[in-house]
């Protein structure tokens, strides 16, 4: 045995065996898929069976230990990161907005939220993800704290660190999104409850949360975080902040204007949610046959404007935004518009309900509980994320330059979209699901495929060939998303059996393996078979 001075010495020694190679740097993010849940929506423990109304904006019982029970349910979307909601201690009690239910009103950032465990039902959840392979992504809020009234707010010891009136920005309304100084100094909230700002220039204040992240991402072994409000700061603060946190973050710049949001990246060192791809995102598919030109356009104006598009966080849900389900009824067009953020440039994040169809409209309508669902793996949509989720590691694996090559996005027709991040190529079409039959030509020149090159439709399952040109046809059937690699690097991609349509290289059909409807007897006949062989659609 050792004495405890002889512990203490080799401590340095242990530490430098401990695995730290989890923790995710740029490099490693960019292979990651990201499932966002709000914790206190997204399990609790069983035995707690009170009514969780979304509307009524109070915890409804969700803990990290339940997380830490599904992991399973998200690794077998093919997700391996999670992004849970802020962790930290909040103001309690009810207000005019309801609880904190949702994290993000800062009391004592020193302190866990104990609604949503213990720091020891944190770190079990840090290790049980590393267990399975899978990392952990928290939100942190540097920007302000809150407090039900403005009148009422007075720096204390209740709020941790922040005792002193230095420590704040002096009281006033964010008014006006365009004026900058406004937007980094003054409040955000209302009158319900108050986000004192924080004084982010103090050098005290600076310090302290350098220190605060560095040990945060220690003391629970976190791989990768995600960043509240970082427009409300000035750029200036990020890049020690970032350095302190160690690990890959993704930053929220609520803004649409791409040439507003770049210098984030660019200078600030934070890589930012791609709101500016959002918002024509949902407006491309957020009815038939919509114009496609608004988001090719902003696909370039994005290359123009960030040093690196490729480490942008892309989404099409999240927790602040009515759900595209909220607005959208069609299942081709929701399954089009969730296909994009997997098919192209970027990390994905995909928001915990979208595989349960759920269709929350805004906030707070858009947290609704997930164990209402049970936890169902067998919906359409949670295949179809397991499916995406395939063909994009398929694609990591066959080639090394898939994940910080940038997609070309070009318009097939007035209707279909032509995401070509090689070897990974979607068609993302606007027409719906009671369209007929649409053939659409992707070019050798645009894929690089020689001719006779079998592809699989990772979507569909099937199987089709390229001409003698090289050229593939393609059917869109029934609107759906056609998501395409060569055959002989489809890894997990229809593990579980593909259909072959052999001569035309036409034929994408509409449902996944095991659930075929007519389009040609041999595709029925072949539909008909693997379901029976091989039973379902893999998971992953
Ligand atoms: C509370 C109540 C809600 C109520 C709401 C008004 O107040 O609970 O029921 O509807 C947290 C909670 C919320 C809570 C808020 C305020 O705190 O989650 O439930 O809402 O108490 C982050 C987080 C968010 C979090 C906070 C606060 C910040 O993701 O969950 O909210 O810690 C602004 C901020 C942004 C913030 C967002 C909610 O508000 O910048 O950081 N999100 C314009 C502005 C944006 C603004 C946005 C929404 O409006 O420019 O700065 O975001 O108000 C595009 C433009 C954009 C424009 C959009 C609307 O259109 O390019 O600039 O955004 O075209
Ligand atoms: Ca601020």
């Amino acid at each position: 045995m050792f004495t405890t001075a002889q512990a203490l010495t080799l401590l340095p020694l242990l530490a430098s065996f401990v695995p730290s190679a989890l923790a995710l740097d740029a490099t490693a993010m960019r292979s990651k898929s990201v499932y966002q849940l709000v914790t206190d929506r997204f399990a609790r423990n069983s035995s707690v069976t009170t009514t969780c109304n979304a509307a009524d904006r109070k915890y409804c019982g969700g803990t990290w230990s339940a997380v830490a029970g599904q992991l399973d349910y998200i690794k077998g979307m093919g997700f391996d990161t999670i992004w849970i909601s802020p962790v930290v201690d909040n103001i309690g009690g009810s207000t005019g907005e309801g609880e904190a239910y949702h994290g993000y009103w800062t009391l004592d950032t020193n302190s866990l939220n104990s609604n949503f465990g213990t720091a020891d039902d944190l770190k079990a959840l840090s290790t049980a993800l590393h267990n399975k392979g899978m990392y952990l992504m928290v939100d942190v809020v540097v920007n302000h704290v809150a407090a039900t009234s403005s009148a009422d707010f007075a720096p204390s010891a209740a709020y941790g660190p922040f005792s002193a009136q230095d420590d704040f920005h002096p009281f006033c309304w964010i008014t006006d999104y365009t004026n900058q100084t406004q937007v980094e100094e003054c409040w955000l909230g209302d009158s319900a409850v108050a986000l004192p700002d924080l004084n982010t220039e103090s050098a005290t204040v600076k310090q302290f949360w350098n220190t605060w992240i560095t040990q945060l991402v220690s003391n629970y072994t976190l791989d990768a975080v995600r960043i509240d409000t970082v427009k409300h700061i000035s750029q200036s603060f990020w890049p020690d902040f970032v350095n302190a946190a160690g690990v890959f973050n993704q930053g929220e710049v609520l803004n649409g204007d791409a040439t507003y949001v770049g210098p984030y990246q660019n200078t600030a060192k934070v890589n930012p949610f791609n709101y500016p791809i959002y918002y024509p995102l949902v407006r491309a598919f957020n009815g038939t046959n919509q114009n496609l030109t608004e988001l090719t356009a902003m696909v370039s104006t994005v290359k123009s404007s960030f040093n690196d598009p490729t480490l942008l966080g892309s989404f099409l849900n999240n927790h602040d935004n009515p759900r595209f389900e909220s607005a959208v009824s069609d299942t081709s067009l929701i399954k089009n518009a969730h296909t994009y953020p997997l098919v192209s440039d970027g990390i994905p994040y995909v928001y915990y309900g979208s595989e349960a169809g759920f269709k929350g409209g805004n906030d707070p309508d858009n947290r609704e509980p997930l164990w209402t669902t049970s936890y169902d793996t067998s919906s359409d949509m949670y295949k179809f994320f397991a499916s995406l989720n395939a063909a994009r590691a398929a694609a990591g694996a066959a080639s090394s330059s898939f994940y910080t090559n940038q997609a070309t996005v070009s318009t097939l027709s007035s209707t279909a979209l032509l995401v070509n991040k090689s070897p990974l190529i979607s068609v993302l079409s606007t027409t719906g699901s009671s369209a007929s039959d649409a053939s659409v030509t992707i070019p050798s020149s645009s894929s690089g495929w020689a001719k006779g090159t079998k592809v699989i439709d990772a979507v569909s399952c099937n199987e089709l060939t390229t001409d003698d040109s090289g050229n593939l046809a393609v059917t869109v059937s029934k609107g759906l998303p056609v998501v395409l690699i060569e055959s002989s690097k489809k890894g997990g991609v229809c593990a579980n059996g593909t259909t072959s349509s052999t001569g035309s290289g036409s034929g994408s059909s509409s449902k996944s393996a095991g659930e075929k409807t007519a389009s040609g007897m041999g595709l029925v006949m072949a539909g008909v078979l693997s379901a029976a062989v091989f039973g379902v659609q893999a998971l992953i």
